[in-house]
């Protein structure tokens, strides 16, 4: 039986980065991936009624950024100081603001209101957001922080794809090479390299 279950809807969105993080860890962890018609009789098991969710030693945790934060410190993804910590923090915040705008425009239902947010945005947060973004990267020797691997690495590799759906840039890795980079290199460590192979196996 292995140390950790993660529970996640059937695809990427915000569990991957968790995913990656514990492939990289390598102590092993059931994937349960929950089906869509599975999630309303689940939902009350759950600390806050949403996933992901990692269980282990008897408990459950929830907030995908709080569970990867968790295991970058634990697999030795964090930074050294409390100032490394918050760098990493900082540029982490930085990606989470971009994807909760681009998920505010993905989402909203009202069709009208939804292309106004993707016009807007596309000419606005979008490309500001990548563009300082890619600096970033390009300053951090094509790491998202601290110029070396860490957690933060994992939490925008396993956003990419969800990100790149949501602000309808399929081509964003083209755009921005240095995002690129970060996904490639996070998604050719051996460990990460197997799990993920075997997912799309
Ligand atoms: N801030 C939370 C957001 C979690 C969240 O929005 N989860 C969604 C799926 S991505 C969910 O569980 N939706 C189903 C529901 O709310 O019933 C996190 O980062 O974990």
């Amino acid at each position: 039986m292995p140390k950790y279950v993660f529970h996640y809807f059937p695809i990427k969105a915000l569990g991957e980065s968790v995913r990656l993080l514990l492939a990289y860890g390598g102590e092993g962890f059931e994937d349960h991936r929950i089906d869509f018609e599975d999630w309303p009789a689940f939902k009350p098991k759950t600390p806050f009624g949403q996933m992901p969710v990692l269980e282990f030693d008897g408990k459950q945790y929830a907030q995908s950024l709080a569970l990867a934060r968790y295991l970058g410190h634990k697999y030795g993804l964090a930074g050294e100081t409390l100032e490394d910590n918050l760098e990493i923090d900082q540029n982490v915040y930085l990606i989470n603001d971009l994807r909760t705008k681009a998920a505010s425009a993905n989402y909203e239902k009202d069709e009208a209101i939804k292309e106004q947010k993707y016009k807007e945005f596309s000419e606005g947060v979008f490309p500001d957001s990548l563009e300082r973004l890619n600096a970033l990267i390009v300053k951090n020797n094509g790491y998202v922080a601290l110029g070396k691997l860490t957690w933060a690495d994992f939490m925008f590799a396993g956003l990419f794809d969800y990100l790149s759906a949501m602000m309808r840039m399929p081509d964003l890795g083209e755009k921005y090479p240095a995002l690129q980079q970060v996904k490639d290199r996070v998604y050719s460590i051996p460990k990460v390299k197997a799990y993920s192979d075997a997912v799309t196996a």
